[in-house]
C-alpha cells in the first residue's frame, strides 16, 4: 500500500468547470530529436549541449524522445489519456533555419502532420513559438540582448501563423522569458551560457518587445477568434520574516522576476523601482519610445507555469562573509541585497520544495491585478526518481500526490474567483531537462531512452481518470 492509498477517504469530489481544458505540455528541443533532419539548423541549445561541462552527462537533444518520428504513437497516447488540449512548441530552427528569410517546407510539414493527428484525435493544438531554441545564427549576431532579434521573432511569428494559422487554436509567443533572459544571459546555466547582468536586462526587454511585435504579427495573419497568449513562470516569493527589510527583499525579486514582464505586457511601462534598483547595472537606454506600449499589445489569456515558491531575506554583510556565492546570479541588480532562504518540507528530485500554496497565492494575485485576463496553468508537474519495476510498471505515487495537491489549489482558486480556464501537466513524456539532461524525469509517460519504449506511469492513469470525471475524487 502506498502513502497515497493510505489517505483517509472522505468521499469529496472537487468538480472543475464544464469547459475546463485538460492538457499536457512539451517543448520541441526536449522531445523532438531529429536535430539534423529535414533542414533544421542548430539552435543555441545544440551548441550549448555540445559544450563540455554545460549539460549533465554530456547529454544533448539530438534524439531526445524521438517524437519527430513517433508523432502517431504520441498522439495516440494523449488520446488514450483523454486530454482536450496539447501544448507543444515549434522549433524556430526547424521552421526558419537561419532565423531569417523563408520557411523550410519540411519543417512546417512536421507541424502540419502533428496538428492533423491532434485534430483527428479531437485534441486542440496549443502552439508556443519560442521555447528557448534560438537559431544559432541569431545568437551569433548578438542574440536577445540585441534589438534586431525582436524583429526577427516577429517575422518568424508571421510566417508560422501564415502556414499553421488554420489549425492551431491557441498561440503562445514566448515560454518563460525570465529563463531565456536571466538563465541564458545572467547566470549562464542555460544556453547560450552568457553571464552579464546588463545583457540579461537587455534580453528581458527585447523579449518583451518580441512578444508585443509577435502578437501584432499573429493577429495580422490569424483568423478572427484565434487565441493569443504568453506564458510566464511567475515567482511566488515570500518574506523569510515579517520585517520591512525582508519585505523589501521580496519587492526586489518581484520586480526583476515578475513585474519586469507583467508591467510592460499589461501596463505598457517598466516598474520604476526596477529601474532604480538596477541603476548601477544599466541606464536602460536600450528602451526606445513606444517599446513598452508595443509590448502591451492586448492578449487573450496569460499562461502561468508554476513548480515551487521561494523565501527571501535581506542580505547583510554577515551573510556575505559567511557565504560568498561567487557564481553569477540570475537576479540582476538584486542578489547583492537579497538572500534566498531554503524552505523546509518535502522536495522533488529537482530539489524543489513541494508547496501548492504558492500556486494558489499567484492565482489570487492575478485575479486581483488582472481581473479581466483569463488564466491557463500552462505547466505544472514534478520530477521524481521513476523506474520500471520487474513487472514493467512505473509507479509514481509522489507525483500523483504533487499533482493532486496542485489541482486542489487550482480548484480552490477558481472557487475564490480566479478565472482559470485550463491546466497543462508538465510533462507528457520524460524528456531532455535542459542542463540536467536526461537525469530528471518529469513525464507521466516513462521513456526508456535506449529503446524509446513508452510506458504510462500510474500518474498517467490517475490523470486520465481526473479528466474523465472532470473532477478530483478521493
Ligand atoms: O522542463 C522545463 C520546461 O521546459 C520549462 N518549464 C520548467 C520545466 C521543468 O524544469
Amino acid at each position: 500500500m502506498t502513502a497515497l492509498d493510505a489517505r483517509p477517504r472522505t468521499g469529496t469530489m472537487l468538480r472543475f468547470p464544464e469547459a475546463f481544458r485538460w492538457g499536457t505540455a512539451t517543448a520541441a528541443y526536449q522531445i523532438e530529436g531529429a536535430a539534423g533532419e529535414d533542414g533544421r539548423s542548430p539552435s543555441i541549445w545544440d551548441t550549448f549541449s555540445r559544450t563540455p561541462g554545460k549539460v549533465r552527462n554530456g547529454d544533448t537533444g539530438d534524439t531526445a524522445a524521438d517524437h519527430y518520428h513517433r508523432v502517431d504513437e504520441d498522439v495516440a497516447l494523449m488520446r488514450s489519456l483523454g486530454v482536450t488540449d496539447y501544448r507543444f512548441s515549434l522549433a524556430w530552427p526547424r521552421v526558419q533555419p537561419t532565423g531569417r528569410g523563408p520557411a523550410a517546407r519540411k519543417g512546417l510539414d512536421f507541424y502540419r502532420r502533428l496538428t492533423d493527428r491532434l485534430r483527428e484525435a479531437g485534441i486542440r493544438p496549443v502552439a508556443t513559438l519560442y521555447h528557448w531554441d534560438l537559431p544559432q545564427e541569431l545568437e551569433d549576431a548578438g542574440g536577445w540582448p540585441e534589438r534586431e532579434t525582436a524583429y526577427r521573432f516577429a517575422d518568424y511569428a508571421a510566417l508560422a501563423a501564415d502556414a499553421l494559422g488554420d489549425r492551431v487554436a491557441t498561440w503562445t509567443t514566448l515560454n518563460e522569458p525570465w529563463c531565456s533572459a536571466f538563465l541564458g544571459y545572467g547566470s549562464g546555466v542555460h544556453a547560450p551560457g552568457r553571464t552579464g547582468e546588463a545583457d540579461a536586462l537587455r534580453a528581458a526587454h527585447h523579449l518583451n518587445l518580441a512578444h508585443g511585435l509577435g502578437v501584432r504579427a499573429l493577429r495580422a495573419a490569424l483568423p478572427a477568434g484565434a487565441e493569443v497568449s504568453l506564458t510566464l513562470n511567475l515567482h511566488a516569493v515570500r518574506p523569510h520574516t515579517d520585517t520591512p527589510q525582508d519585505r523589501d527583499a521580496v519587492r526586489r525579486i518581484d520586480a526583476v522576476g515578475n513585474r519586469i514582464f507583467l508591467d510592460p505586457v499589461f501596463r505598457g511601462s517598466l516598474p520604476d523601482d526596477l529601474v532604480r534598483d538596477t541603476a548601477d547595472v544599466t541606464d536602460w537606454s536600450f528602451v526606445k519610445d513606444g517599446d513598452c506600449a508595443a509590448a502591451a499589445e492586448p492578449i487573450d489569456s496569460l499562461g502561468l507555469n508554476y513548480y515551487s515558491p521561494a523565501a527571501v531575506a535581506a542580505r547583510t554583510t554577515a551573510d556575505d562573509d559567511a557565504a560568498p556565492s561567487g557564481s553569477p546570479s540570475p537576479w540582476a541588480g538584486a542578489e547583492r541585497h537579497v538572500r534566498f532562504v531554503p524552505l523546509t518540507g518535502p522536495r522533488t528530485a529537482m530539489d524543489w520544495p513541494v508547496d501548492a500554496a504558492g500556486l494558489y497565492e499567484l492565482l489570487l494575485r492575478l485575479r486581483d491585478e488582472l481581473p479581466h485576463v483569463p488564466l491557463l496553468i500552462t505547466e505544472n508537474g514534478a520530477a521524481y526518481e521513476d523506474y520500471a519495476d520487474p513487472s514493467g510498471e512505473v509507479k509514481d505515487p509522489e507525483r500523483v500526490a504533487y499533482l493532486r495537491a496542485h489541482l486542489e489549489a487550482v480548484h480552490r482558486a477558481i472557487g475564490a474567483g480566479a478565472d482559470v480556464r485550463g491546466y497543462f501537466l508538465w510533462s507528457l513524456l520524460d524528456n531532455f531537462e535542459w542542463a540536467y539532461g536526461y537525469s530528471k524525469r518529469f513525464g507521466i509517460v516513462h521513456v526508456d531512452f535506449p529503446t524509446q519504449r513508452r510506458t504510462p506511469k500510474s500518474s498517467a492513469r490517475w490523470y486520465a481518470d481526473v479528466i474523465a470525471r472532470g473532477a478530483l475524487t478521493d
